[in-house]
């Protein structure tokens, strides 16, 4: 369901007007109020009177993430923290997280974008949707809970963890939509299949899964155990957190972005410059409603490319593809670049593999070595060894066939990985300890 049509549908050249007047005022807003691009642009002799038109804002310099740390916790705020009613952070892997703020009519946009966001993936008033993304600074939670309650669903916040009282809710209060990232659902899955619930006995229809990069092939076996249709939701908490893109289920091929309020472009993330729709490179948004954390040209690390091609569903926003990893998750192993998503594609076209798999990157001596641990049915444990080496084989030789890398195999036993109730840990990088 299209759940704001006006916007939603509305024809290109319309949206680009509207979205270059929003341009102009932010743009006003981040040099009258925030320092740092005050800085930035007298240092590149730009006035916000420059910005003419859409093309112009290619001349103002990008937003990095450092540059968020460096004005560590409010110091990137446009508004007084008078007009500021929520703040969320993202923890990162190093150093100091990065602290959003909102305003009370940014907290309402993003309810609205999510409530867009929900409709897109499936949902209507009357559903009933278990959102097990985690509550807290993580964005998934609230964010995903006050869309659910702006589209007039029933929403149950039962956040991350906890697992089995999940699946006795999910027999119990019959929801119809799940939300949660992909790799906790599969977790999910595994607890209820232990507990003797089927997923098919189940309401779910629909799931929206997100805040992780996962595979094509992740979502077909998602689908099929789960015995729903799995749509990819994009977001960051420094743009707005989820709902930024969503996929419509009509389509299930690339994520609208939402663009009568996130101008986003594709970078070669070398040089910066700006790349041609479909061309794969780092993706960067500016905000152009956002009044407590406006960014400009923010560089969000995520790779993917743009489709601007029309779509069955009807709404006329540009499409992402799905994110297939990030600039900082490459792994480059003697030389050969690796991203985890491309391991997992190759794992998931083999059939006695489960949907768990974990990379360790160690290095020998000057020499880097990728291991792959990967769970596997438990019945090929009672079988011969030969049946374990011969499928070990088999993997190392499909990884190197499509990722020109060696990787040692080493299948383990069903629960061997570490579970995660958010975002799974994929790899574990020695080297740099
Ligand atoms: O993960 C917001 C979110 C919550 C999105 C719930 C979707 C659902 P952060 O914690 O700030 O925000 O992490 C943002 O997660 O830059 C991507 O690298 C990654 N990410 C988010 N969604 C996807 C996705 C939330 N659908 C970072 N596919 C982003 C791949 C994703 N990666």
């Amino acid at each position: 369901m299209i759940l704001d049509i006006g916007f939603e549908t509305m024809p290109r050249e319309d949206l680009e007007a509207i979205v270059l007047r929003r341009l102009k005022a932010t743009i006003d807003r981040v040099y009258a109020n925030i320092p740092f691009y005050r800085k930035k642009f007298e240092e590149n002799h730009i006035t916000p009177n420059d910005i003419k038109s859409l093309e112009d804002l290619k001349q103002i310099p990008f937003t990095a993430k450092e540059d968020l740390r460096d004005n560590y916790p409010f110091g990137m705020f446009a508004v007084p923290m008078d007009n500021v009613v929520r703040i969320h952070a993202s923890s990162g892997t190093t150093g100091k997280p990065t602290v959003v703020g909102y305003t009370a009519r940014d907290i309402n946009t993003w309810a609205e974008l999510m409530a867009r966001s929900l409709a897109a993936g499936g949902a209507t008033r009357g559903d009933i949707i278990h959102n097990a993304y985690g509550y807290g600074l993580f964005t998934g939670g609230l964010g995903i809970h006050y869309g659910a309650e702006k589209l007039g669903a029933s929403v149950i916040p039962v956040s991350g963890g906890n697992s089995k009282r999940q699946v006795v809710i999910m027999k119990d209060f019959g929801p119809t939509i799940l939300t949660a990232t992909p790799s906790y659902t599969l977790y999910l899955a595994e607890v209820a299949e232990k507990m003797g619930v089927s997923f098919h006995d189940l309401k779910f229809k629909f799931g929206i899964f997100g805040a992780e990069p996962w595979s094509e092939n992740m979502r077909q076996e998602i689908e099929q155990k789960l015995n729903i249709t799995a749509v990819d939701i994009y977001g960051l908490s420094e743009v707005m957190g989820p709902g930024v893109a969503i996929e419509c289920h009509e389509a299930k091929k690339g994520l609208h972005i939402f663009e009568d309020h996130f101008i986003p472009e594709i970078i070669d993330p070398g040089t910066g410059e700006v790349l041609p729709y479909g061309e794969t490179g780092e993706l960067v948004f500016t905000t152009i409603t956002k009044e407590a954390f406006p960014v400009i040209r923010y560089r969000t690390r995520d790779i993917t490319s743009l489709n601007p091609e029309p779509c069955i569903c009807g709404r006329t926003h540009i499409r992402m593809n799905r994110v297939s990893g990030r600039t900082d998750d490459m792994l480059i192993i003697r030389g050969v670049n690796v991203f985890p998503s491309q391991i997992e594609s190759v794992l998931m076209g083999i059939d006695e593999v489960e949907p768990h798999y974990q990379l360790v990157v160690d290095r020998k001596g000057k020499l880097d070595t990728l291991t792959v641990l990967v769970e596997v049915e438990e019945r090929l444990f009672s079988d011969e060894v030969k049946v374990l080496q011969n499928l070990e084989r088999k993997i190392s030789k499909n990884i190197k066939e499509y990722l020109g890398v060696s990787a040692k195999v080493k299948l383990v036993e069903p629960k061997a990985i570490a579970r995660s109730q958010g975002k799974a840990v994929r790899v574990i990088d020695n080297r740099k300890i």
